[in-house]
Protein backbone atom coordinates (compact mmCIF):
# COMPACT_ATOMS: atom_id res chain seq x y z
CA UNK A 1 0.00 0.00 0.00
CA UNK A 2 1.30 3.29 -0.48
CA UNK A 3 -0.03 6.71 1.14
CA UNK A 4 0.55 10.20 2.03
CA UNK A 5 0.22 9.15 5.93
CA UNK A 6 -0.10 6.17 8.06
CA UNK A 7 -1.84 6.85 11.07
CA UNK A 8 -0.28 4.17 13.97
CA UNK A 9 -3.39 3.74 16.36
CA UNK A 10 -7.06 4.24 16.01
CA UNK A 11 -8.02 5.97 19.48
CA UNK A 12 -9.31 9.27 19.22
CA UNK A 13 -6.35 10.71 18.06
CA UNK A 14 -5.66 8.80 14.74
CA UNK A 15 -9.59 8.79 13.36
CA UNK A 16 -9.65 13.01 14.27
CA UNK A 17 -6.65 13.13 12.34
CA UNK A 18 -7.39 10.68 9.80
CA UNK A 19 -10.94 12.28 9.54
CA UNK A 20 -9.53 15.98 9.26
CA UNK A 21 -6.78 15.10 6.36
CA UNK A 22 -8.80 13.22 4.42
CA UNK A 23 -11.37 15.94 4.19
CA UNK A 24 -8.61 17.89 3.16
CA UNK A 25 -7.54 15.22 -0.10
CA UNK A 26 -4.94 13.63 2.15
CA UNK A 27 -4.90 10.16 2.53
CA UNK A 28 -3.95 8.22 5.26
CA UNK A 29 -4.14 4.66 6.99
CA UNK A 30 -4.65 3.92 10.11
CA UNK A 31 -3.83 0.81 11.55
CA UNK A 32 -5.11 0.30 15.27
CA UNK A 33 -3.99 -3.29 16.94
CA UNK A 34 -7.49 -3.91 18.38
CA UNK A 35 -10.74 -4.27 16.73
CA UNK A 36 -13.25 -1.62 17.04
CA UNK A 37 -15.53 -3.52 18.87
CA UNK A 38 -12.68 -3.38 22.07
CA UNK A 39 -11.98 0.24 21.16
CA UNK A 40 -14.98 1.45 21.67
CA UNK A 41 -15.73 -0.70 24.95
CA UNK A 42 -12.96 1.54 26.58
CA UNK A 43 -14.56 3.76 29.37
CA UNK A 44 -12.73 7.08 29.10
CA UNK A 45 -12.83 10.36 28.95
CA UNK A 46 -16.23 12.53 30.03
CA UNK A 47 -15.34 16.65 29.29
CA UNK A 48 -15.17 17.97 26.22
CA UNK A 49 -12.96 21.48 25.88
CA UNK A 50 -14.82 24.47 24.14
CA UNK A 51 -11.95 23.95 21.08
CA UNK A 52 -12.38 20.40 21.10
CA UNK A 53 -16.51 20.83 20.10
CA UNK A 54 -15.00 23.13 17.52
CA UNK A 55 -12.58 20.63 16.01
CA UNK A 56 -15.86 18.45 15.98
CA UNK A 57 -17.68 20.57 13.92
CA UNK A 58 -14.77 20.95 11.73
CA UNK A 59 -14.59 17.49 11.27
CA UNK A 60 -18.07 17.22 10.03
CA UNK A 61 -19.09 14.91 13.49
CA UNK A 62 -21.15 17.52 15.44
CA UNK A 63 -24.28 16.34 15.07
CA UNK A 64 -25.23 13.54 17.60
CA UNK A 65 -22.91 15.91 19.99
CA UNK A 66 -25.53 18.33 19.23
CA UNK A 67 -27.96 16.46 19.93
CA UNK A 68 -26.71 14.43 22.91
CA UNK A 69 -24.27 16.50 24.42
CA UNK A 70 -24.76 18.19 27.68
CA UNK A 71 -23.03 22.00 28.19
CA UNK A 72 -21.50 22.63 31.77
CA UNK A 73 -21.45 26.36 32.14
CA UNK A 74 -19.52 25.36 35.82
CA UNK A 75 -18.93 22.50 38.33
CA UNK A 76 -18.49 22.11 42.40
CA UNK A 77 -15.57 21.33 44.49
CA UNK A 78 -16.37 20.13 47.57
CA UNK A 79 -13.98 20.27 51.17
CA UNK A 80 -14.54 19.62 54.63
CA UNK A 81 -15.78 23.29 54.85
CA UNK A 82 -18.72 23.28 52.77
CA UNK A 83 -19.10 22.53 48.69
CA UNK A 84 -18.78 25.98 46.59
CA UNK A 85 -19.38 26.37 42.27
CA UNK A 86 -16.48 27.69 39.85
CA UNK A 87 -18.84 29.46 37.27
CA UNK A 88 -17.42 28.90 33.89
CA UNK A 89 -19.58 31.04 32.01
CA UNK A 90 -19.26 34.10 34.82
CA UNK A 91 -15.67 33.77 34.81
CA UNK A 92 -14.17 33.13 31.15
CA UNK A 93 -17.73 33.49 29.29
CA UNK A 94 -17.27 29.52 27.85
CA UNK A 95 -18.49 26.45 28.79
CA UNK A 96 -17.39 22.41 28.46
CA UNK A 97 -19.23 19.82 26.72
CA UNK A 98 -20.38 16.36 28.65
CA UNK A 99 -19.99 13.85 25.94
CA UNK A 100 -18.07 10.74 26.62
CA UNK A 101 -14.81 9.60 24.73
CA UNK A 102 -16.73 6.38 23.82
CA UNK A 103 -19.18 8.74 21.97
CA UNK A 104 -16.88 10.51 19.94
CA UNK A 105 -14.29 7.63 19.12
CA UNK A 106 -17.62 6.26 17.48
CA UNK A 107 -18.72 9.26 15.90
CA UNK A 108 -15.38 9.31 14.47
CA UNK A 109 -15.42 5.73 12.71
CA UNK A 110 -18.98 6.22 11.53
CA UNK A 111 -17.58 9.40 9.64
CA UNK A 112 -14.85 7.51 9.02
CA UNK A 113 -16.90 4.72 6.97
CA UNK A 114 -18.69 7.55 5.34
CA UNK A 115 -15.94 8.95 3.51
CA UNK A 116 -14.58 5.26 2.97
CA UNK A 117 -11.28 6.51 4.93
CA UNK A 118 -8.66 3.02 5.23
CA UNK A 119 -8.66 1.63 9.21
CA UNK A 120 -7.55 -1.34 9.32
CA UNK A 121 -8.41 -3.18 12.63
CA UNK A 122 -6.17 -6.05 14.43
CA UNK A 123 -3.50 -5.27 12.82
CA UNK A 124 -0.65 -6.59 14.83
CA UNK A 125 3.25 -5.96 15.59
CA UNK A 126 3.21 -2.63 13.55
CA UNK A 127 6.07 -1.51 13.19
CA UNK A 128 7.43 2.06 11.75
CA UNK A 129 10.99 2.03 9.60
CA UNK A 130 13.39 4.19 8.23
CA UNK A 131 11.66 7.20 9.91
CA UNK A 132 14.24 9.63 9.16
CA UNK A 133 14.58 8.57 5.74
CA UNK A 134 11.80 7.38 3.75
CA UNK A 135 9.69 5.92 6.00
CA UNK A 136 7.50 2.80 5.53
CA UNK A 137 5.23 0.83 8.29
CA UNK A 138 4.83 -2.72 8.67
CA UNK A 139 2.13 -4.75 10.27
CA UNK A 140 1.17 -8.49 10.29
CA UNK A 141 -2.85 -9.77 9.56
CA UNK A 142 -3.88 -13.01 9.15
CA UNK A 143 -0.12 -14.69 9.24
CA UNK A 144 0.75 -12.32 6.39
CA UNK A 145 3.66 -8.75 6.58
CA UNK A 146 1.92 -6.15 5.35
CA UNK A 147 3.82 -2.67 4.04
CA UNK A 148 2.60 0.93 4.13
CA UNK A 149 5.01 2.96 2.15
CA UNK A 150 3.68 6.97 3.34
CA UNK A 151 5.30 10.27 2.98
CA UNK A 152 4.78 10.51 7.07
CA UNK A 153 3.93 8.65 10.06
CA UNK A 154 1.57 10.12 12.60
CA UNK A 155 2.09 8.02 16.01
CA UNK A 156 -1.42 8.08 17.56
CA UNK A 157 -1.05 4.31 19.50
CA UNK A 158 -0.86 6.15 23.32
CA UNK A 159 1.44 5.78 26.24
CA UNK A 160 2.02 1.82 25.93
CA UNK A 161 2.12 2.18 21.96
CA UNK A 162 5.17 1.64 19.66
CA UNK A 163 6.37 4.78 18.03
CA UNK A 164 7.91 6.47 21.16
CA UNK A 165 10.20 3.99 21.39
CA UNK A 166 11.40 4.40 17.95
CA UNK A 167 12.39 7.72 18.71
CA UNK A 168 16.02 7.17 19.89
CA UNK A 169 16.79 7.60 23.33
CA UNK A 170 19.48 10.30 23.10
CA UNK A 171 16.86 12.95 20.67
CA UNK A 172 14.43 13.01 23.27
CA UNK A 173 13.95 14.79 26.76
CA UNK A 174 10.72 12.58 29.03
CA UNK A 175 9.51 14.21 31.78
CA UNK A 176 7.47 12.15 34.54
CA UNK A 177 5.57 12.15 37.89
CA UNK A 178 3.69 8.81 38.71
CA UNK A 179 1.36 9.18 41.52
CA UNK A 180 1.10 7.30 44.67
CA UNK A 181 -2.88 6.87 43.98
CA UNK A 182 -5.41 5.73 41.48
CA UNK A 183 -8.85 6.24 40.47
CA UNK A 184 -11.16 3.56 41.11
CA UNK A 185 -13.77 3.89 38.41
CA UNK A 186 -17.59 3.03 37.98
CA UNK A 187 -20.27 3.64 35.30
CA UNK A 188 -23.86 2.94 36.32
CA UNK A 189 -27.43 3.25 34.43
CA UNK A 190 -28.30 5.62 37.63
CA UNK A 191 -29.67 9.62 37.51
CA UNK A 192 -26.50 11.70 38.08
CA UNK A 193 -25.99 12.65 41.96
CA UNK A 194 -25.93 16.36 40.36
CA UNK A 195 -26.64 18.61 37.81
CA UNK A 196 -22.74 19.63 37.64
CA UNK A 197 -19.30 17.64 37.76
CA UNK A 198 -18.38 17.69 41.49
CA UNK A 199 -14.76 16.85 42.75
CA UNK A 200 -14.32 16.42 46.14
CA UNK A 201 -11.58 16.67 49.00
CA UNK A 202 -11.94 14.55 51.40
CA UNK A 203 -9.58 13.01 54.52
CA UNK A 204 -11.19 9.90 52.81
CA UNK A 205 -9.56 10.54 49.69
CA UNK A 206 -10.45 11.90 46.61
CA UNK A 207 -13.81 11.45 44.65
CA UNK A 208 -15.46 12.75 41.59
CA UNK A 209 -19.43 12.54 40.90
CA UNK A 210 -19.53 12.67 37.15
CA UNK A 211 -21.90 11.29 34.06
CA UNK A 212 -22.59 10.64 30.59
CA UNK A 213 -26.16 11.80 29.78
CA UNK A 214 -29.31 12.01 32.59
CA UNK A 215 -29.94 8.15 33.52
CA UNK A 216 -25.86 7.04 32.59
CA UNK A 217 -23.41 8.53 35.74
CA UNK A 218 -19.63 7.96 36.24
CA UNK A 219 -17.87 8.16 39.52
CA UNK A 220 -14.27 7.61 40.92
CA UNK A 221 -12.45 7.32 44.12
CA UNK A 222 -9.18 7.79 45.09
CA UNK A 223 -7.35 4.25 46.07
CA UNK A 224 -3.76 3.12 46.63
CA UNK A 225 -1.74 2.63 43.82
CA UNK A 226 -2.08 -1.26 44.29
CA UNK A 227 -5.63 -1.74 44.63
CA UNK A 228 -7.71 -3.56 42.28
CA UNK A 229 -11.25 -3.52 41.17
CA UNK A 230 -12.22 -7.46 42.02
CA UNK A 231 -11.31 -5.69 45.68
CA UNK A 232 -14.17 -3.92 45.38
CA UNK A 233 -18.21 -4.66 45.29
CA UNK A 234 -20.49 -2.34 44.22
CA UNK A 235 -21.96 -2.38 48.18
CA UNK A 236 -18.45 -1.24 49.50
CA UNK A 237 -17.79 1.29 46.33
CA UNK A 238 -21.45 3.49 46.56
CA UNK A 239 -20.37 3.32 50.14
CA UNK A 240 -17.36 4.55 50.18
CA UNK A 241 -18.01 7.11 47.81
CA UNK A 242 -21.04 8.55 49.53
CA UNK A 243 -18.76 9.07 52.78
CA UNK A 244 -16.63 11.29 50.51
CA UNK A 245 -19.57 13.06 48.85
CA UNK A 246 -20.87 16.53 50.64
CA UNK A 247 -23.98 14.51 53.13
CA UNK A 248 -27.10 16.14 51.64
CA UNK A 249 -25.70 14.86 47.72
CA UNK A 250 -24.90 11.30 49.50
CA UNK A 251 -28.21 11.36 51.22
CA UNK A 252 -30.23 11.83 48.13
CA UNK A 253 -28.43 9.84 45.24
CA UNK A 254 -28.93 6.58 43.10
CA UNK A 255 -27.38 3.83 43.42
CA UNK A 256 -27.45 0.44 41.22
CA UNK A 257 -25.26 -2.02 39.24
CA UNK A 258 -21.94 -1.15 38.13
CA UNK A 259 -21.70 -2.11 34.37
CA UNK A 260 -18.13 -1.04 34.53
CA UNK A 261 -15.33 -0.89 37.31
CA UNK A 262 -11.62 -0.03 36.37
CA UNK A 263 -8.59 1.78 38.18
CA UNK A 264 -6.54 4.20 36.40
CA UNK A 265 -2.57 4.60 37.60
CA UNK A 266 -2.02 8.37 37.61
CA UNK A 267 0.89 9.84 36.49
CA UNK A 268 2.38 12.93 34.32
CA UNK A 269 4.23 12.29 31.79
CA UNK A 270 5.89 14.49 28.64
CA UNK A 271 8.41 13.20 25.92
CA UNK A 272 10.07 16.44 25.16
CA UNK A 273 10.21 15.85 21.52
CA UNK A 274 7.07 15.15 19.54
CA UNK A 275 8.89 15.02 16.73
CA UNK A 276 11.58 13.11 14.77
CA UNK A 277 12.17 12.93 10.93
CA UNK A 278 9.28 11.78 9.47
CA UNK A 279 7.64 10.55 12.31
CA UNK A 280 5.13 12.87 14.46
CA UNK A 281 3.57 12.27 17.94
CA UNK A 282 0.21 12.60 18.83
CA UNK A 283 -2.05 12.30 22.36
CA UNK A 284 -1.07 9.59 24.92
CA UNK A 285 1.84 8.01 23.00
CA UNK A 286 3.82 11.92 23.24
CA UNK A 287 2.28 12.82 27.00
CA UNK A 288 -0.04 11.55 29.51
CA UNK A 289 -2.06 13.89 32.57
CA UNK A 290 -3.83 12.83 35.61
CA UNK A 291 -7.59 12.83 34.52
CA UNK A 292 -8.01 15.40 37.50
CA UNK A 293 -8.13 18.24 35.15
CA UNK A 294 -9.96 16.52 31.97
CA UNK A 295 -7.22 17.18 29.64
CA UNK A 296 -6.27 13.59 28.30
CA UNK A 297 -8.63 13.55 25.21
CA UNK A 298 -8.67 17.59 24.83
CA UNK A 299 -4.94 17.57 24.68
CA UNK A 300 -5.18 14.85 21.96
CA UNK A 301 -7.13 16.91 19.91
CA UNK A 302 -5.14 19.95 20.50
CA UNK A 303 -1.94 17.82 19.07
CA UNK A 304 -3.96 17.10 16.03
CA UNK A 305 -5.13 20.34 15.43
CA UNK A 306 -1.20 21.36 15.18
CA UNK A 307 -0.38 18.54 13.13
CA UNK A 308 -3.27 18.34 10.91
CA UNK A 309 -2.73 21.97 9.89
CA UNK A 310 1.64 21.41 9.16
CA UNK A 311 0.51 18.75 7.43
CA UNK A 312 -2.23 20.48 5.27
CA UNK A 313 0.42 23.19 5.03
CA UNK A 314 3.15 21.13 3.73
CA UNK A 315 0.24 18.90 0.77
CA UNK A 316 -1.46 22.51 -0.42
CA UNK A 317 1.23 24.88 -0.19
CA UNK A 318 4.45 23.05 -0.01
CA UNK A 319 5.06 25.11 3.15
CA UNK A 320 6.78 23.30 6.20
CA UNK A 321 6.76 25.67 8.80
CA UNK A 322 3.65 23.90 10.41
CA UNK A 323 5.85 20.66 10.26
CA UNK A 324 9.00 22.27 11.62
CA UNK A 325 7.10 24.34 14.45
CA UNK A 326 4.61 21.59 15.60
CA UNK A 327 6.86 19.51 18.44
CA UNK A 328 7.36 23.58 20.20
CA UNK A 329 3.95 24.44 19.50
CA UNK A 330 2.39 20.92 20.45
CA UNK A 331 4.36 21.38 23.71
CA UNK A 332 3.70 24.62 24.32
CA UNK A 333 0.36 23.55 25.15
CA UNK A 334 0.84 20.37 26.74
CA UNK A 335 2.72 22.11 29.73
CA UNK A 336 0.25 24.12 30.29
CA UNK A 337 -1.98 21.42 30.57
CA UNK A 338 0.69 19.49 32.28
CA UNK A 339 0.58 22.11 35.18
CA UNK A 340 -2.93 22.56 35.73
CA UNK A 341 -3.76 18.61 36.07
CA UNK A 342 -1.08 18.37 38.50
CA UNK A 343 -2.67 21.78 39.98
CA UNK A 344 -6.08 20.07 40.60
CA UNK A 345 -4.48 16.70 41.86
CA UNK A 346 -2.40 18.14 44.30
CA UNK A 347 -4.95 20.30 45.86
CA UNK A 348 -7.81 17.88 45.82
CA UNK A 349 -6.05 13.85 47.05
CA UNK A 350 -4.85 12.99 50.19
CA UNK A 351 -1.11 12.25 49.84
CA UNK A 352 0.12 9.14 51.89
CA UNK A 353 3.53 10.87 52.87
CA UNK A 354 1.53 14.66 53.19
CA UNK A 355 2.50 16.38 56.12
CA UNK A 356 0.64 18.94 58.48
CA UNK A 357 1.51 22.13 56.21
CA UNK A 358 0.75 19.82 53.09
CA UNK A 359 -2.79 19.73 54.60
CA UNK A 360 -2.80 23.20 55.74
CA UNK A 361 -1.65 24.34 52.20
CA UNK A 362 -4.23 22.16 50.33
CA UNK A 363 -6.88 23.75 52.21
CA UNK A 364 -5.62 27.38 51.40
CA UNK A 365 -5.65 26.63 47.80
CA UNK A 366 -9.09 25.57 48.72
CA UNK A 367 -10.34 28.80 50.13
CA UNK A 368 -8.38 30.65 47.56
CA UNK A 369 -10.53 29.88 44.80
CA UNK A 370 -13.88 29.72 47.11
CA UNK A 371 -13.24 33.35 48.46
CA UNK A 372 -11.11 34.72 45.51
CA UNK A 373 -12.47 35.92 42.18
CA UNK A 374 -8.99 35.63 39.94
CA UNK A 375 -8.04 32.62 41.36
CA UNK A 376 -11.46 30.82 40.26
CA UNK A 377 -11.43 32.85 37.01
CA UNK A 378 -7.70 31.49 36.38
CA UNK A 379 -8.88 28.13 37.45
CA UNK A 380 -12.14 28.24 35.25
CA UNK A 381 -10.16 29.34 31.96
CA UNK A 382 -7.82 26.01 32.48
CA UNK A 383 -10.54 24.12 32.80
CA UNK A 384 -12.56 25.18 29.90
CA UNK A 385 -9.23 24.79 27.93
CA UNK A 386 -6.60 27.25 26.94
CA UNK A 387 -6.60 28.63 23.02
CA UNK A 388 -5.18 26.60 20.34
P1 LIG B 1 -5.59 6.11 23.05
O1 LIG B 1 -4.80 5.34 24.07
O2 LIG B 1 -7.01 6.43 23.33
O3 LIG B 1 -5.56 5.37 21.65
C1 LIG B 1 -4.37 4.74 21.19
C2 LIG B 1 -4.80 3.61 20.27
O4 LIG B 1 -3.63 3.01 19.73
C3 LIG B 1 -5.56 2.52 21.01
O5 LIG B 1 -6.76 2.22 20.35
C4 LIG B 1 -4.60 1.33 21.01
O6 LIG B 1 -5.28 0.10 20.90
C5 LIG B 1 -3.77 1.61 19.79
N1 LIG B 1 -2.41 1.05 19.85
C6 LIG B 1 -1.59 1.00 20.92
N2 LIG B 1 -0.43 0.41 20.60
C7 LIG B 1 -0.52 0.08 19.26
C8 LIG B 1 0.35 -0.52 18.34
N3 LIG B 1 1.58 -0.93 18.71
N4 LIG B 1 -0.07 -0.70 17.07
C9 LIG B 1 -1.31 -0.28 16.68
N5 LIG B 1 -2.19 0.33 17.51
C10 LIG B 1 -1.78 0.49 18.79
N6 LIG B 1 -8.83 11.51 29.89
C11 LIG B 1 -9.73 12.39 30.36
O7 LIG B 1 -9.74 13.54 29.88
N7 LIG B 1 -10.62 12.04 31.35
C12 LIG B 1 -10.66 10.76 31.87
O8 LIG B 1 -11.45 10.46 32.75
C13 LIG B 1 -9.74 9.80 31.40
N8 LIG B 1 -9.75 8.51 31.87
C14 LIG B 1 -8.83 7.61 31.39
C15 LIG B 1 -8.80 6.27 31.85
C16 LIG B 1 -7.85 5.35 31.35
C17 LIG B 1 -7.83 3.94 31.87
C18 LIG B 1 -6.90 5.77 30.40
C19 LIG B 1 -5.84 4.82 29.88
C20 LIG B 1 -6.92 7.09 29.94
C21 LIG B 1 -7.89 8.01 30.42
N9 LIG B 1 -7.95 9.32 29.96
C22 LIG B 1 -8.84 10.23 30.40
C23 LIG B 1 -7.05 9.77 28.98
C24 LIG B 1 -7.58 9.29 27.64
O9 LIG B 1 -8.86 9.80 27.46
C25 LIG B 1 -6.58 9.69 26.61
O10 LIG B 1 -6.14 11.02 26.81
C26 LIG B 1 -7.12 9.54 25.22
O11 LIG B 1 -7.56 8.22 25.06
C27 LIG B 1 -5.98 9.90 24.27
O12 LIG B 1 -6.32 9.47 23.03
P2 LIG B 1 -5.19 8.82 22.06
O13 LIG B 1 -3.99 9.67 22.10
O14 LIG B 1 -5.89 8.53 20.79
O15 LIG B 1 -4.74 7.47 22.80
C1 LIG C 1 -15.46 11.60 33.47
O1 LIG C 1 -16.66 11.93 33.40
O2 LIG C 1 -15.03 10.48 33.12
C2 LIG C 1 -14.47 12.62 33.97
C3 LIG C 1 -14.87 13.94 34.10
C4 LIG C 1 -13.95 14.89 34.58
C5 LIG C 1 -12.67 14.48 34.91
C6 LIG C 1 -12.27 13.15 34.75
C7 LIG C 1 -13.18 12.22 34.28
O3 LIG C 1 -11.77 15.40 35.39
Amino acid sequence: MRTNVAIIGGGPAGLMLSQLLNRAGISTVVLERRSRDYVLSRIRAGVLEHGTVEMMHRAGIADRMQREGHPHEGCFLSTEAGMFRVDFEAQCGQSVMVYGQTEVTQDLYAAQDQIGATVIHEAEDVMPHDIDGTPFVTYEKNGHTHRVDCDFIAGCDGFHGVSRKTIPAEKKREFERVYPFGWLGVLSRTAPAAPELIYANHPRGFALASMRNDHLSRYYIQVPSDDRPENWSDDAFWAELKRRLPEDVADSMETGPSIEKSIAPLRSYVCATMRFGKLFLAGDAAHIVPPTGAKGLNLAMSDVHYLSEGLIGHYERKDDSGLDGYSDRALTRVWRAIRFSWWMTSILHRFPEQDDFDQRMQEMELENLRDLDAARQAMALNYVGLPF
